[in-house]
This record gives C-alpha cells, sequence and structure tokens, in this order.
C-alpha cells in the first residue's frame, strides 16, 4: 500500500471532522454533501474486500427512496449479495475515522481481514440518477484507483441491475452475460418463453401503467420496452423528464401514504404500478369504478406468486418445500390466508432485505418480499437443477409446468430483489392464469393499519426480540402495548427504531381504519412517554 498517495488523495475527499455515520440496513446515507470522503473510502474498502474475496465487488452509489438531495453507498458481495455484517463494521469504521488516522484504519482492517495485498482486485460500479450521483461516483473510483484497483464503471444503472452484473462477474457468465444487454435479453427471453401460449388473451393485459418516481427506472424501462413490446406495453409517467426524483410519487409514497402518486393518470380499473428511486421495490394498485384506490402490496405480490409456483409444482408432482418470508409489517390478513387457506409455511425475520434474504436460502424455493414491495424468489442450486432436468425428461403438461418453472428461475433477479424482474413475474402470472387486477386484489382483504413516527431522544433505548414484534427495553413498554392492543378487535401493534431514519417507527391494524389510527396513537403516545419522547407530544389525526 502507497500511504503517501493514499493520504494525498484522501485529502482531496477530507472528512468533515466530527462527522460520524452508520453502515445502515442499506450501506450510508444522508445529505449529499456529507459523501464525498465516504465515497473515496468506500472505494478503498471495496479494493480490499476484492482482494480478500479474490472476486469483483460492487459499489452502488443511490439513496433509493429517500429525497432527492440525499445520496448513498452500499457495497455488493460476490455472490450479489449485501456485504458481510463484519464488512460493515469495517466499512463504519474506516468512514468515520478523522483524516489522520484513516491509513492506519485501513492498514488495520487489511490486517485484521487477511487481506492479501498482492491479489488483484477488481470493482464495478453504478450510480442512480441523482445530481449528485456522477461526481460521488467519480470519488469511490479515486479510491478504487489509488490502491490500484482495476474498476467497470457502468453509469447508470438500477440497483438490481449491479447486483446482476456482480453475480455475471464471479460466475464466469453463466448466470448471464454482464453487460445492460445480456440483462435485458436474459429477462426479456424468459418473460415471452413464459408467456407464449397466452399471447391471445386480450388487450387489456398487455399493457400497464408504469410511476418511474422520477428516477433511474424510467431510463432502463424505456432501453429494455423494445425486448419485450410484443408481449406488454408499458407506458412510463413520472419518467424524470419534468418532476423531482421520490417526490410525491414512487413505491414508498403510494404504500406509505395509501393513495395514487402525482403525475400518473389513472382510469377505473387499470392495473398501475409503483417503481422507487433505485429500482427495487415495487407496488400494485387501482381505481375501482367508485375511485376508490386499492393497494396491491409486497404480501400480496407473494401470494400470487408463491401460489403460482405451488400450482406449478402440483402439476410436475415434485415435493420441493416452499417457505414464504415476511417482517412484522406484513399485513396480518397475508399470513393468515397464506398459512391457513394455501398452507405454506411463513416466516417472519427482522426488516431489511438482508435477514429475509437469509431466511429464504433455507428453502428450495424461497418467497421473500417485505409489504413495501422489496422482494424475490431464490431457488436453491439444488431445485434448479432439479426442475432443469424434468423439463428434459417430463412430457406433456408436466414438461409445460416444468419449463415455466425454469423461465421463473430465469426471471428472478437471483442477486437481489428487482421492481423490473418482479414486474415481469407478475404481468407473466397474470397473463397465464387469466387474473385481472381485481381479482388478484380480491384474494383476501387487508386488515385496515396505520404507520406513525415518533422523535425520541436515543432510539436505541427501544431494544426488540422476536423479529422486531416485541420491545425488550424500555421496560414497562410492551406491557403497555399489550394493554392497549387488547382494547380492540383483530388488533395487532409493535414498534421498533428505524434502520435509516432517527425516529421510532409504530405499526398498527385493527378491523376498521378509525380503530388502526386510534391505536397507533396511542401506542406513539406510550413510546413518547416510555421511550424519552422529544418535540410535541403526539396528535391523534393523519
Ligand atoms: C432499507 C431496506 C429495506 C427496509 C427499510 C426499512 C434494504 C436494501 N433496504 O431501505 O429493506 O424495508 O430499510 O427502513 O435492505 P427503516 O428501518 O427506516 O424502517
Ligand atoms: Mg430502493
Amino acid at each position: 500500500m502507497d500511504l503517501d498517495a493514499i493520504r494525498e488523495y484522501s485529502a482531496l475527499h477530507a472528512k468533515p471532522s466530527g462527522l460520524v455515520l452508520q453502515y445502515g440496513t442499506a450501506g450510508f446515507r444522508t445529505k449529499a454533501e456529507h459523501l464525498d470522503h465516504v465515497m473515496f473510502r468506500m472505494g478503498l474498502l471495496a479494493v480490499l474486500r476484492s482482494k480478500q474475496t479474490k472476486s469483483t465487488i460492487g459499489v452502488m452509489v443511490t439513496a433509493s427512496h429517500n429525497p432527492e438531495e440525499d445520496n448513498g453507498v452500499k457495497l455488493v458481495d460476490p455472490l450479489g449479495e449485501m456485504l458481510a455484517p463484519s464488512w460493515e463494521e469495517h466499512a463504519t469504521c474506516l468512514a468515520n475515522a478523522e483524516e489522520h488516522e484513516m491509513p492506519r484504519v485501513l492498514m488495520d482492517i487489511s490486517v485484521k481481514a487477511a487481506v492479501n495485498l498482492h491479489q488483484d482486485a477488481f470493482v464495478v460500479i453504478g450510480r442512480d440518477t441523482r445530481p449528485s450521483s456522477e461526481k460521488l461516483s467519480q470519488s469511490v473510483i479515486d479510491g478504487v484507483t489509488v490502491l490500484g484497483g482495476q474498476f467497470h464503471d457502468y453509469g447508470l444503472l438500477t440497483t438490481p441491475q449491479l447486483h446482476y452484473m456482480v453475480y455475471c462477474r464471479n460466475t464466469s457468465g453463466q448466470y448471464g452475460k454482464a453487460t445492460i444487454e445480456g440483462y435485458y435479453e436474459k429477462l426479456s427471453k424468459a418473460f415471452m418463453e413464459l408467456t407464449k401460449q397466452a399471447f391471445c388473451s386480450g388487450d387489456e393485459y398487455r399493457s400497464l401503467k408504469v410511476d418511474c418516481a422520477n428516477g433511474i427506472g424510467a431510463l432502463k424501462l424505456r432501453e429494455m420496452e423494445h425486448y419485450i413490446s410484443q408481449g406488454l406495453s408499458v407506458q412510463l409517467f413520472n419518467d424524470g423528464t419534468k418532476g423531482k426524483l421520490n417526490h410525491l410519487c414512487g413505491a414508498d409514497f403510494v404504500k406509505s401514504h395509501q393513495k395514487p402518486p402525482q403525475g400518473m393518470e389513472m382510469k377505473s380499473n387499470e392495473r398501475c404500478c409503483s417503481f422507487d428511486g433505485d429500482a427495487d421495490r415495487i407496488v400494485y394498485y387501482y381505481l375501482d369504478v367508485d375511485g376508490h384506490f386499492h393497494l396491491i402490496d409486497g404480501d400480496k405480490i407473494a401470494t400470487l406468486i408463491s401460489s403460482f409456483l405451488k400450482e406449478l409444482l402440483l402439476e410436475i408432482g415434485e415435493s420441493l418445500n416452499i417457505g414464504v418470508v415476511q417482517t412484522a409489517y406484513a399485513n396480518g390478513s397475508s399470513t393468515r390466508y397464506l398459512e391457513e387457506v394455501m398452507k405454506v409455511s411463513v416466516y417472519c425475520t427482522k426488516t431489511g432485505v438482508k435477514h429475509l434474504h437469509h431466511k429464504a436460502q433455507e428453502f428450495d424455493i424461497g418467497v421473500y418480499f417485505e409489504a413495501n414491495g422489496h422482494g424475490t424468489v431464490l431457488f436453491s442450486k439444488a431445485a434448479e437443477t432439479k426442475i432443469k432436468q424434468l423439463a428434459k425428461e417430463l412430457e406433456d403438461k408436466k414438461r409445460e409446468a416444468a419449463k415455466m418453472l425454469e423461465n421463473v428461475i430465469d426471471l428472478f433477479n437471483q442477486a437481489a430483489g428487482d421492481a423490473i424482474s418482479d414486474m415481469l413475474v407478475i404481468e407473466a402470472i397474470l397473463i397465464l392464469k387469466g387474473l385481472t387486477v381485481q381479482q388478484w386484489d380480491a384474494l383476501y382483504t387487508d386488515l385496515p393499519n396505520r404507520q406513525l413516527k415518533v422523535k425520541v431522544a436515543d432510539r436505541q433505548v427501544i431494544s426488540t426480540t422476536d423479529a422486531e414484534r416485541q420491545v425488550v427495553t424500555p421496560p414497562g413498554l410492551q406491557e403497555a402495548i399489550n394493554d392497549l392492543v387488547k382494547k380492540y378487535k383483530l388488533s395487532r401493534a409493535f414498534v421498533r427504531p428505524s434502520g435509516t431514519e432517527d425516529i421510532v417507527r409504530v405499526y398498527a391494524e385493527a378491523d376498521s381504519q378509525e380503530n388502526a389510527d386510534s391505536l397507533a396513537h396511542a401506542v406513539s403516545l406510550a413510546v413518547f412517554q416510555l421511550a424519552g419522547g422529544v418535540g410535541e407530544t403526539p396528535q391523534p389525526g393523519f
């Protein structure tokens, strides 16, 4: 390591002294103007991680659904997964080291992690459409270069596309070609194959309105449009030509406000969906004939997909085990429907894709979705091999079913939840089953629910257990929640410190919207009183 060169270059990306940031649920995230030094240092760290794993490492510059002024960075591990937890700690140490101690911290990490500094390093970089992203990704490149790493800058990409590139490069192209065309070709081929028998089923299935959150999803869907145009025509809204990124639009807005995004022209019964700012989340919705808004969230997406997979498995007569993984935010009706009607096993993990992803890996077929629309389906290597073999051996309808499963495997981005591949799988299922958006929605009725935020002096005073469904500290809070929940029917409530904002999140559901609202408010008050609330006492009404 040329420490003098590192020192010299680092000074050009100097850390504002005293600034402390945490590698959180999805990397570093804050106001873009505070991130230059973090980007440079994550370039350095990516080189160390690449040397250690002898693999290509990804660096994505994005702040996903957060406001346009924010930005962020996360590292992508060799198989397209989130960075290993021990390296999250290294990332936090390196990002927070004061300027003069940074080279020493870097050396310490390479010693602790037993990095062979003579090993070659290769880093791939992607970024979203934020105005700050181009310059910040240049800072990443500076970090990579000063440590002697090689790199490929893909420029504008969705987050899942970068995960795909990393996965392709580390599996010597077996998974797919590590180019943007390779991504489009792989997905569109699987989509066209999967849906080819169903193309006569009428025009209403062929068109879909997509709110792109004024982000990268718009650019990439536009590039992809002609690959899939024979099967699906997408009409893009909030494509970034006018509005601001994630402002009053996008999957996060639609899910949390439970209303349509601005800038979208909706007619009754038209199928619409929203991506978030880096296109790794998707939610669907429509207006009924009375003009009422219906949200179809990640839970209903998981239900549609797992019922389709179960039918195909039944057809081929294989008993591969399916597990559905959710978080505490999953609507109680969805969990009940999956367990009692569909008879599939359902598991609950902590919030954050890495927790769900990890659990989903335990099954032959692991379906995981957060209610907010983040998710995918993972097939174990053994299941994939089995299905491919059956697609050759079986005959007639069974063979068709096995081939369909094969295409589903290709359609899902196995490296990460991906709004584009989720969208294509959902569209294919709706076409094949001849389901309208209303019929899909009618699988079960969501329990009314409400999410609120509470400001407290230190959100870490709240600790939880049982996949965030029970509070451990501060004492008395769980008892207070239990007492409140008892007052309502079909009710449930939990609180957890946010991993991305300096607040505590409150979730409540009950038999009516009024009751869910009232329970959420009462729980907010309990948090405020028992966990050191600051500022104004939570008020009723939303
Ligand atoms: C991040 C997570 C998302 C989670 C959200 C929760 C990833 C890639 N993203 O956006 O899965 O739902 O954080 O945010 O893991 P919260 O902790 O502020 O509620
Ligand atoms: Mg996102």
